[in-house]
């Protein structure tokens, strides 16, 4: 029976060839499906007489177990070799090490307030915070703003719909008005009232947006009221605070006239680099004066007897030029590749 072995041989040949399932049952078909050569084979038995039959039945069959072997077999080695590449190629390296949470940071602006506040706490000031919705009064009327001042107009301010009269606020002046109707209180059974030194940080939002304004930004606002102070001591501090924010003892401060309802009189704050991209420009800072007579009043405070001066800055543009920034959306759009740098 050389041929059945020569059958069993190219079976093996045949099936070690098949490289997957499908193949292999295409190859297991050329011998034991219905056309299949060990098919064909045990079909010819019928031709032969009962003692050769049994013989070459016993033969034929011993040759399809082997076949099958071979197929299981091959069946076995298959699964076996797609079960490995599938591990393969959902390998998990359990012993790396993990990836750990991002870093994060304070942002840019944040960082500004934080400096800013630092310096003003340093030479005595309070920090105060208060509603970022406010009431005409405190935001407007108090600040010896007119009913018909262009600043209370939809354009430029957000009114709260169905709010009588109530706005998101459009600084952080009405803070001030509170500390001082606070402070006028709190020492009310006293014959004098000490100092009031009072910054007020936070958002404020103004009908704004470009390169240069964003409906929500940030100011910043000063306010010292006492029995002399004067229009010296609010370019000291202002100089003083702005050569320590920048940290450059050569930084050029001065002082233009300008006009504001809530100070008389009013100036408006430039700077200049004395070196650096900027060098030699004078760059619009903040604004500043000494509290209107008409405000000490709203505030509780006599303005026969004390004098204050206030001043407010944007810690927007403060942080775009400490930082070079150009555009000041950057800050406000969430951008972790911009917010990333300032860790
Ligand atoms: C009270 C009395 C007076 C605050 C002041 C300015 C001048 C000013 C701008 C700077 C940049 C606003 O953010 S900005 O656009 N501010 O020019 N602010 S005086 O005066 C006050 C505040 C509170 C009770």
């Amino acid at each position: 029976m050389d041929q059945l072995d020569q059958l069993v041989a190219q079976a093996e040949t045949d099936f070690a060839a098949a490289v997957d399932g499908a193949a292999l049952e295409t190859a297991k078909a050329r011998y034991l499906g219905k056309a299949g050569s060990l098919t064909e084979l045990l079909k010819g038995l019928g031709k032969l007489d009962p003692e050769a039959r049994k013989s070459a039945g016993a033969e034929i069959n011993k040759a399809k177990a082997a076949i099958e072997a071979l197929l299981n077999a091959r069946r076995d080695a298959l699964q076996q070799a797609a079960l490995e590449a599938q591990l393969a190629a959902e390998a998990l390296d359990v012993t790396l090490p993990g990836r750990g949470a991002g870093v994060g940071g304070l942002h840019p602006v944040v960082r500004t307030l934080e400096r800013v506040e630092q310096l003003f706490r340093s030479i005595g000031f309070d920090v105060a915070e208060g509603p970022e919705i406010e009431t005409d009064f405190y935001n407007f009327t108090a600040l010896n703003t007119p009913a018909n001042h262009p600043a209370r107009s939809m354009h430029d301010t957000f009114y709260l719909e169905n709010g009588e009269g109530v706005m998101l606020r459009t600084h952080t002046s009405p803070v001030q008005i509170r500390a001082m109707q606070a402070h006028v209180e709190a020492y009310k059974d006293c014959d004098t009232m000490p100092e009031l030194r009072v910054i007020a940080p936070g958002r404020v939002y103004r009908v704004d947006s470009d390169a240069t304004h964003s409906p929500m930004f940030h100011q910043v606002e000063g306010l010292w009221v006492g029995e002399s102070v004067s229009f010296a001591d609010l370019k000291g501090v202002v100089a003083d605070f702005l050569r320590s924010f920048f940290e450059s003892n050569d930084l050029q401060v001065r002082f233009r006239p300008s006009f504001f309802p809530f100070t008389e009189p009013s100036a408006e704050i430039d700077v200049a680099f004395m070196s650096g991209a900027l060098k030699g420009r004078w760059l619009e800072i903040a604004g500043c004066g000494m509290v209107h007579p008409n405000v000490l009043r709203f505030g509780g405070i006599d303005p026969e007897r004390y004098t204050g001066f206030a001043f407010g800055m944007g810690p927007d543009r403060l942080t775009m030029l400490r930082y070079g920034v150009n555009d000041l959306r950057l800050f406000f759009e969430g951008d972790l590749r911009f917010l990333g740098q300032f860790r």
